[in-house]
C-alpha cells in the first residue's frame, strides 16, 4: 500500500477536445476494416498495390451482398473480448460508403445488399455498451475530384492520367466536409473520429491540413459533437496519437508532457479480410501487445476483418475469445491502469492502478523475480487468476541472514514463484 502513486496526471490533450477520460480507463478497442476489399480478400491497399482502375474495381461494388451480416454477433464477441469501444470503417481510401451518404451513389445501399450497414453496427455495439468511433479516410481514390498524388492508384497509366488533369480540391473538400457532417449528425453521439491520413511529406502532391481544410473540419466536429475525441492524423499536431502496426519503445511525450496514445494493430498484417493469409499472431502475442502497450500508457485498438458475407473467420474468432478469456480474469490490471514509475524486470511489464501495482510475467522464470526499489511498499502480493497467495522476501539490512534463493540488493524484494507456470496465457500478480 506504500507504491507511490505518480500516475500523470496532465496529459498533452488540447483544451478544447474531449474529455478523455473515458479511453484513459477502457484502453482497448475493436477496429473493423470492412468494405468492397473484403471480396477482393488480399489487403484492403489492393487498388493501390494492384494498380486497379476504379471502373475495373466497381466489379467488388456490383457483387457486394454481404448476406449473413449479423452485427449483434460482432458486438458480442468484441464485448467478451474485453473491448470497450468499436472505431468501424465508413469509408476506406477506396471510396465507398458503409452508410446511406446523400453525397454518392458509392455506397452500401446501391450493392446488391440494399442496406446503409453502419445504422446496425451503431446500434448493436451501443446495445453491448461499447462507445462508437468512425474511421474515416482523407484519401479517396474513387472521387473524380481528388487530385492524382504519389499514393493514388493508376498514376503511370495515360489514359487515367487525362482523366485525372483539372481535379478541384475544393470540390473534394465540400464532399468530406459534408460526409463527415452526415455522419455525425445522423448516427447519435459518436465518441471517437478517426482520420486516415496526411502525407504533405510523402512525394508528389502529398496532402496535409491545407488540402483537407483541417482547422475548419475539426471547428465543424466539435460543433456537432463537443466531446468527441479525435485521432492525430489530420495534421494539426493534435490528438490521440497513433502508431501503426508498431509498439513504442516507452510513453511518447511532447512539451515534457505524455501524449494520449493507441497503438492499432492488426491480427495478421492485413487490415481487411486478406484470405490467403500466412502472418497470424498467436493469442499471447497479442495479450502480450495489449498488456505491452497499457504499460506504456497506450491503448490498443485491434482490428478485424470481417468477410465479404459479413462473417469473421474462425482464426479471428478463436483469437477474441482467447483474448477474452485472459481479460475475464486480468482486466483488472488494464482497465484504469497506466505505466508505473517502477521499471519492471526482465521479461515482464509492469501495469499500476493507483496504489496496485501488476506484474505481468510474460516469460516464466525459475522460481523467483528480483524488483529493485520496492522493498517495504508492498504488503500482500496475489496471483490475479485465482487470488492465490504469492510469498515475496523483502531486503531488510545488510547484516541479517538472509537464505541464498533469495539473496538480495538492498531496496529489493523477490517474488517466489510455484516451479510450474499457472495454466493462464500471461500470469499477473498484483501487489500492493
Ligand atoms: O486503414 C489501415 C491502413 O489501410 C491505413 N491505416 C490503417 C489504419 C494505412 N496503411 N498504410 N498507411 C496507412 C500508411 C501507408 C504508407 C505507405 Fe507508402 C504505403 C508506405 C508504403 C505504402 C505511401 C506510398 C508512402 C510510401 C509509399
Amino acid at each position: 500500500t506504500e507504491i507511490n502513486e505518480k500516475i500523470h496526471s496532465e496529459y498533452e490533450w488540447p483544451d478544447h477536445y474531449g474529455n478523455p477520460d473515458w479511453f484513459l480507463h477502457d484502453r482497448f478497442g475493436l477496429f473493423i476494416h470492412w468494405g468492397l476489399y473484403s471480396l477482393a480478400a488480399r489487403h484492403e491497399w489492393v487498388m493501390n498495390r494492384e494498380q486497379i482502375h476504379p471502373d475495373h474495381y466497381n466489379k467488388y461494388f456490383k457483387h457486394f451482398e454481404p448476406d449473413l451480416y449479423d452485427p449483434a454477433k460482432w458486438a458480442k464477441v468484441a464485448k467478451e473480448a474485453g473491448m470497450k469501444y468499436v472505431v468501424v470503417t465508413t469509408k476506406h481510401h477506396e471510396g465507398f460508403a458503409l452508410w446511406d451518404s446523400n453525397y454518392t451513389e458509392y455506397k452500401a445501399t446501391n450493392t446488391p445488399i440494399r442496406k446503409d450497414l453502419l445504422a446496425p453496427l451503431v446500434e448493436a455495439f451501443r446495445k453491448e455498451g461499447l462507445k462508437i468511433g468512425f474511421y474515416h479516410s482523407l484519401i479517396d481514390w474513387y472521387h473524380p475530384e481528388f487530385p492524382v498524388d504519389c499514393i493514388h492508384p493508376q498514376r503511370e497509366d495515360e489514359a487515367f492520367k487525362l482523366a485525372a488533369s483539372g481535379r478541384d480540391m475544393a470540390k473534394y473538400r465540400e464532399f468530406l466536409h459534408g460526409q463527415v457532417r452526415e455522419l455525425l449528425t445522423n448516427y447519435g453521439k459518436i465518441d471517437y473520429l478517426w482520420f486516415d491520413f496526411s502525407y504533405e511529406d510523402r512525394g508528389f502532391n502529398g496532402k496535409g491540413a491545407k488540402d483537407w481544410q483541417s482547422e475548419e473540419l475539426e471547428k465543424m466536429i466539435f460543433e456537432l459533437q463537443p466531446d468527441i475525441l479525435l485521432n492525430d492524423r489530420l495534421d494539426l499536431g493534435r490528438g490521440v496519437t497513433t502508431p501503426e502496426q508498431y509498439q513504442p519503445k516507452s510513453n511518447v511525450q511532447k512539451n515534457g508532457k505524455p501524449l494520449i496514445w493507441e497503438a492499432c494493430q492488426t491480427l495478421n498484417g492485413s487490415w481487411g479480410y486478406d484470405r490467403d493469409n500466412l502472418n497470424w499472431k498467436s493469442s499471447e502475442l497479442l495479450i502480450t501487445m495489449l498488456i505491452d502497450t497499457v504499460s506504456k500508457g497506450g491503448n490498443l485498438l485491434l482490428n478485424i476483418g470481417p468477410n465479404g458475407r459479413g462473417e469473421l473467420d474462425e482464426k479471428s474468432l478463436t483469437r477474441l475469445q482467447e483474448i477474452g478469456e485472459w481479460m475475464r480474469l486480468h482486466s483488472r490490471s488494464i482497465y484504469g491502469a497506466t505505466e508505473s514509475q517502477y521499471k519492471a524486470p526482465l521479461d515482464c511489464r509492469f501495469t499500476q492502478r493507483g496504489n496496485r501495482l501488476y506484474l505481468h510475467v510474460l516469460h516464466w522464470p525459475f522460481r523467483t523475480i528480483h524488483l529493485t526499489g520496492l522493498a517495504g511498499k508492498i504488503s500482500y502480493a496475489q496471483f490475479l487468476h485465482d487470488a492465490s497467495e504469492v510469498f515475496f522476501h523483502e531486503y531488510e539490512k545488510p547484516d541479517v541472514f538472509q537464505h541464498t534463493a533469495f539473496k538480495m540488493e538492498p531496496g529489493e524484494v523477490v517474488i517466489e514463484l510455484p516451479t510450474t507456470k499457472p495454466n493462464v496465457v500471461i500470469p499477473v500478480i498484483e501487489l500492493y
